[in-house]
């Protein structure tokens, strides 16, 4: 049976075990989904059932700034506020660091700053565990390949193996059990007038962890069973999307890809719904442009707020449509 400790171990074997400088910075940027991950086959390495396929959001993401630490417990800051221990991200943060110290004493001092609202849908998990990849790779000068630290990354948070790399990443699912092949892989595709916007409908925390919503869902929904065939077919279309630049393609499909994944949680039981009523008003919204012939698309992850995919051709219009993006 493969651990997350001996994934650890196989990737890290001939790397360095203690720091090799005082501390280190890195950044990682947040990605969204075109292509949804949304159920996994092995929920102790996060491995998925389908592949899925995101864009960058640049600028927008986490930095981690780590180094080791005096104290008896690793210290996290989040945003210039001290993190409590009981709080569940600190929880979760030491429990991955766990698979990373020298020994069991020692412990990491962390400052975290990310321009994302935290835990709202916008993945804030999945830059911040790339960023901590990045950063402990650096603290302890292992040089790992981006593929490595994506896999590590993976450990943490499954969508963060897609935050290791600008653009478009696809997260190839691989087949091998210990999850040496699911990994991101960069397209190598560009884009430049492609924009995606942010709706932001609510900032509160989600009341239900996409892990958990992504468990029941596996679990529970008699429409899951549809949702791979779902996702091999969008995954081609965005494909070929992206290679001739067919925003109506890709938004189509994307809108598509993110609306099939609501339907399979909302059929899980007890069902699962993210959207709240501004959610549908906003969707009402874009269909309605697009009668108009404004060409604009959405997508939606696990939260009520919405992205919108366009070109720099309709800028003016979206803003004037949706002045809060
Ligand atoms: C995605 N989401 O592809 C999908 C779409 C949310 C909706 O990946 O359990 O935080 O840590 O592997 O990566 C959010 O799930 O879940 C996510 P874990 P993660 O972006």
């Amino acid at each position: 049976m493969h651990t997350k400790q001996s994934i650890v171990q196989h990737i890290l074997k001939n790397k360095q075990k203690l720091p090799g400088k005082q501390s280190a910075e890195a950044f990682a940027s947040s990605n969204i989904a075109l292509c949804k991950y949304w159920g996994k086959r092995n929920d102790e390495l996060n491995l998925p059932v389908t592949n899925s396929l995101s864009m960058s959001l640049g600028e927008y993401g986490t930095r981690f700034t780590i180094r080791s630490c005096e104290e008896r417990d690793d210290i996290l800051w989040i945003n210039h506020e001290k993190i409590t221990d009981n709080s569940p991200i600190k929880k979760r943060l030491s429990h991955f660091l766990d698979l990373f110290r020298p020994d069991p004493d020692f412990y990491f001092h962390i400052d975290s700053h990310s321009n994302i609202p935290i835990a709202a849908g916008l993945a804030s998990s999945a830059s911040a565990f790339a960023a901590l990849i990045k950063s402990l790779d650096q603290l302890f000068c292992w040089e790992c390949t981006d593929t490595e630290l994506s896999i590590l990354a993976r450990l943490g948070s499954g969508s963060a193996c897609r935050s290791l790399w600008p653009g478009f990443v696809e997260w190839q699912k691989g087949t091998l059990d210990n999850g040496m092949d699911s990994h991101g892989v960069p397209l190598n595709v560009t884009w430049a007038d492609l924009r995606l916007a942010i709706v932001m409908i609510d900032q509160n925390p989600k009341t239900i962890s996409s892990r958990v919503a992504m468990k029941s869902t596996v679990d529970t929904s008699p429409l899951y069973r549809a949702w791979p065939d779902c996702v091999s077919q969008h995954l081609v279309e965005i494909k070929s999307a992206l290679m001739t630049q067919d925003i109506e393609k890709l938004g189509r499909a994307a809108e598509q890809n993110a609306l099939a994944m609501h339907a399979t949680m909302m059929s899980s039981q007890p069902g699962i719904i993210y959207s709240q009523p501004e959610t549908l008003k906003i969707m009402q919204q874009v269909w309605q442009c697009r009668a108009e012939n404004i060409p604009v698309y959405f997508t939606q992850d696990a939260g009520a707020n919405l992205k919108l995919l366009f070109t720099t051709e309709v800028t003016d219009a979206i803003l004037a449509r949706f002045p809060q993006v």
